[in-house]
């Protein structure tokens, strides 16, 4: 019995293992925590390169969010340029979006109370990608890491 245990839980974990970096749609969604700040429900996720990823992203909040991803490296760039555009008030018509060559890939609008499936091509060369909400003081809480490994 003891043994038999142990195996489901070392099958569970490869499992869990394997569901990190499979093939499969990504389930994520928006958190507001108990301090107000939002956030992503995952920090990280792992993808082979040049891989199709899949991301079913839920949505409970009342505010809207969006998903980019960037370059490895350009968060404060992007969160200064999204900082930027609330204070000129120029981000609203553009869904908080600046144009800047680091971002690789946005996603529609992430509207409340909505589940929202997109996906996009994960990049070709391995590294850390920034994963960012540039929506109104989010970023610095709303940013995750997509872990790009090689083939
Ligand atoms: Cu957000």
């Amino acid at each position: 019995m003891r043994f038999t245990q142990l195996v489901s839980v070392g099958l569970l974990a490869a499992g869990m293992i394997f569901a990190q970096q499979s093939d499969g749609p990504i389930a994520m969604r928006a958190v507001t925590n108990d301090d107000g700040t939002m956030s992503y429900d995952k920090k990280e996720l792992t993808v082979t390169a040049g891989q199709t990823v899949t991301i079913v992203f839920t949505n409970p909040d009342t505010a809207q969010h969006n998903f980019m991803l960037a370059a490895p490296g350009s968060m404060k760039i992007i969160g200064a340029a999204a900082d930027k555009m609330v204070r000129d008030d120029t981000g609203e018509d553009v869904n908080y979006v600046p144009k800047l060559p680091q971002i690789i890939y946005v996603a529609p609008v992430l509207q409340p109370k909505k589940t929202t499936t997109f996906d996009f091509k994960a990049p070709a060369e391995p590294g850390r990608y920034v994963i960012i909400c540039t929506f109104p003081g989010h970023w610095k809480t709303m940013n995750a890491v997509l872990n790009v490994v090689s083939k």
